[in-house]
């Protein structure tokens, strides 16, 4: 069929099944600035994913019960999963996977700078579920419609997990906050520090990102970074309120005229530190990936020989 079409009209088939609103798939045809793009939005999600496991599994063995050490142990793995999900879809684009983590470990791809600060105390864990797991499905939940198929296919069990996530740590939180002042206080101190990196996860402003307006084109992406962020705000003021936590911007407040929150400006100085590799954790994290990989070497040798010996004997 392709040998007989030509690109023009691919190109033409491909537009009309954008702005019907269909899905691409992975056979289709698409031109390279989509592939390319559609590669690099789903490896960096996967490879957040994969190196969002060590913040929080740095808990798992400081967990203050057994309960606590088994929902964390399960939220861990289940961001183990979405990486391995993500790294498939990727795969359907013609992408290799050993190739996209040797990228991530040399620095060559990106990962969300969230995963760059560190956890200090174990109310991090519950501030992570309620405002990065809660950011996370802010900016995913639309990506269910996204142009790409297995992404959007992908994203629809992410987001249900996600949402779990969410719960656990906002109910992590809500049991801290009826414990002692200590316990209020360390969910104080954790919010504080969490806040304005949970906001930049959205990316940069509008005016300041150069993929949004193709991806919007493409529906790869369904709001601007701005959008997002702004309904990652309105949803969690009164979140904070009800948990009894300060937000620590001091111009955040309710603007009746823009039927939004207004917030205070964020340092897009520390953004770009942090997203070119100059973040509190960043080498730390990349260093641990690089060993957890060295020392999977091999099970993956075991695995592929197992699977050459079935092979051979099918
Ligand atoms: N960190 O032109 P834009 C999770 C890069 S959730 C690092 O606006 P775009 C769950 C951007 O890639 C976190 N880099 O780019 C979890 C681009 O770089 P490039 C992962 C950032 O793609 C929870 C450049 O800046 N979620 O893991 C960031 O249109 C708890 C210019 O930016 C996703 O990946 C950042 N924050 O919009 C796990 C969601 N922001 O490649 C464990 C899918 C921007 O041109 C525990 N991704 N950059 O050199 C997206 O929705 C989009 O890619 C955005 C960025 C919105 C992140």
């Amino acid at each position: 069929m392709t040998g007989t079409l030509s690109e023009e009209d691919l190109e033409t088939h491909f537009e009309r099944t954008i702005a019907r609103d269909q899905r691409i798939e992975p056979r289709d045809w698409v031109p390279e600035g989509y592939r390319k793009t559609m590669v690099r939005q789903i490896a960096q999600h996967a490879h957040s994913e994969i190196i969002g496991m060590q913040p929080e599994g740095a808990w798992i063995t400081r967990a203050p019960s057994l309960r606590r050490k088994a929902i964390l142990l399960a939220k861990v793995q289940d961001e183990a999963g979405h990486g391995l999900y993500l790294y498939s879809a990727a795969e359907t684009l013609g992408a290799d996977r050993a190739d996209l983590t040797q990228k991530l470990i040399d620095g060559k791809q990106k990962y969300s700078s969230i995963f760059n600060y560190p956890t200090l105390s174990f109310a991090d864990v519950g501030v992570i579920g309620w405002l990065v797991d809660g950011a996370a499905i802010c900016n995913q939940v639309p990506l269910c419609r996204s142009s790409f198929g297995p992404y959007a296919r992908a994203m629809i069990r992410i987001c249900k997990e996600e949402s779990f996530h969410q719960r656990q740590g906002y109910e992590l939180l809500m049991t801290m906050m009826r414990g002692t002042p200590a316990q209020r206080e360390m969910v104080q101190d954790a919010v504080n520090r969490w806040w304005w990196p949970s906001l930049m996860m959205f990316g940069p402003p509008d005016h300041d990102s150069p993929n949004t307006e193709r991806s919007m084109a493409w529906k790869i992406k369904r709001h601007t970074n701005d959008e997002l962020r702004q309904r990652f705000v309105d949803m969690s003021v009164p979140q904070a309120e009800a948990l009894g936590v300060t937000l620590p911007d001091p111009d955040l407040k309710w603007n009746a005229d823009r039927g939004h929150y207004d917030f205070g400006e964020i340092d897009w100085s520390e953004l770009k530190r942090v997203i070119s590799g100059d973040g509190p954790c960043n080498a730390e994290r990349v260093e641990r990936r690089r060993k957890a990989h060295e020392d999977g070497a091999w099970v993956r040798e075991a695995a592929a020989a197992y699977a050459a010996k079935r092979r051979e004997s099918a």
